[in-house]
């Protein structure tokens, strides 16, 4: 089937009525809905894009994980917080999933020039890192949810992005059908991104496998013990790396054939959002631009969810290998539900 770019006309009427379908209608019919607007100015957005692309360039640590992370700088950044607990997207997803929320993750997504698609992929609620062959859920659905849904994503460009920059993809209708996956090397993953596209030199590359910045929630810090760093090539530092993944998987959608499908690009401005289920097929396409693709999304799940359960019998590392013993939780929107959950204010740090 034809690939599509989303515009609001399209999308905001039903074929044969002229009464605009809901942000609810929209997203039970499609698997997801936008971009929406909230009105933040350009300006507060510009300053957080900044100061995320910043951290990204320096590979900072994070303050709450102790190591390099794409994850959870709203609980460190008190903009970030505003933006992703802004009323226009916490009335959207309150609309699909009800009233009482906690935002409980955000990750950010940067896609330089010259990067490679991100694949097809979906996640069925559970969060238990399997992108990286892992198996341990996040997410402990309520009695009363786990027959439905009880997680969704929301997507909010910060910078604009193109048709030609790589924007969010989905095959439409998708969320109510599970395709199988399987695991496979990480290089052959869904997930799996370039790590030498912009670093040029052995040196570079060794400093950041050291700490753990090279390959997104991989541990690379060993690969390089005991290796003379003044006398090794490039194409050495390049073959040890690689050597050193080999062992580990990441997970590959099977059966899923996108020309078989209705897929939509969304193209955004900086500031806009889409909401969307994980179980909607979706992805991104390469950005052949010479211009970054800064995005963050954030997960809102309702507040009868129990968060990192694994918590509760003294485990810290999650899925994504991250000691998550500082996590907190954000409540959005309406009443906690369950003492189960480590829960703050929407104050960052
Ligand atoms: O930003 C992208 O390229 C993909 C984002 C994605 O997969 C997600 O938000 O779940």
């Amino acid at each position: 089937m034809a690939e599509q770019v989303a515009s609001p006309e399209v999308i905001s009427m039903s074929a044969q009525q002229k009464t605009p379908l809901s942000t609810k209608e929209l997203f039970w019919r499609d698997g997801f809905v936008g971009p929406l607007g909230m009105s933040v100015p350009r300006d507060l957005i510009d300053r957080v894009a900044t100061r995320l692309d910043g951290m990204l360039g320096a590979h900072a640590p994070h303050p709450l994980y102790g190591r390099f992370s794409v994850r959870d700088w709203h609980l460190m950044d008190e903009e970030v917080m505003t933006l992703l607990t802004h009323p226009r997207i916490v009335d959207a997803v309150a609309s699909i999933l009800g009233p009482d929320l906690l935002l409980w993750r955000s990750k950010i997504f940067l896609k330089r020039p010259g990067e490679a698609p991100l694949g097809w992929h979906q996640e069925w609620g559970a969060f238990n890192g399997e992108e990286i062959g892992n198996d341990r859920p996040s997410l402990l659905p309520s009695e009363e949810a786990k027959n439905g849904i009880w997680n969704l994503t929301v997507w909010i460009a910060l910078d604009d992005v193109t048709p030609e920059m790589g924007p969010l993809r989905f095959a439409r209708g998708t969320h109510t059908h599970r395709f199988p996956i399987e695991m496979q090397p990480l290089v052959q993953s869904e997930f799996w991104h370039d790590p030498f596209l912009d670093t040029s030199s052995a040196k570079d590359l060794i400093a950041r496998a050291d700490d753990n910045s090279l390959v997104l929630d991989i541990r690379t810090d060993h690969i390089f013990q005991g290796v003379d760093r003044e006398r090794i090539s490039l194409e050495q530092v390049k073959y040890m790396l690689m050597q050193g993944l080999q062992n580990q998987v990441g997970a590959v959608t099977l059966g899923f054939d996108a020309s078989e499908h209705e897929v939509v690009d969304v193209p955004m401005d900086a500031g806009t959002f889409v909401v969307f289920s994980e179980r909607t097929m979706h992805g991104s396409s390469a950005n052949a631009s010479p211009r970054r693709r800064l995005a963050i999304n954030a997960r809102y799940t309702r507040a009868d969810t129990v968060v990192y359960p694994f918590r509760e019998t003294g485990e810290r590392i999650d899925g994504s290998n991250l000691d998550i013993s500082q996590h907190e939780c954000v409540l959005v929107s309406g009443r906690a539900m369950t003492d189960r959950n480590v829960l703050r204010d929407t104050k960052a740090r």
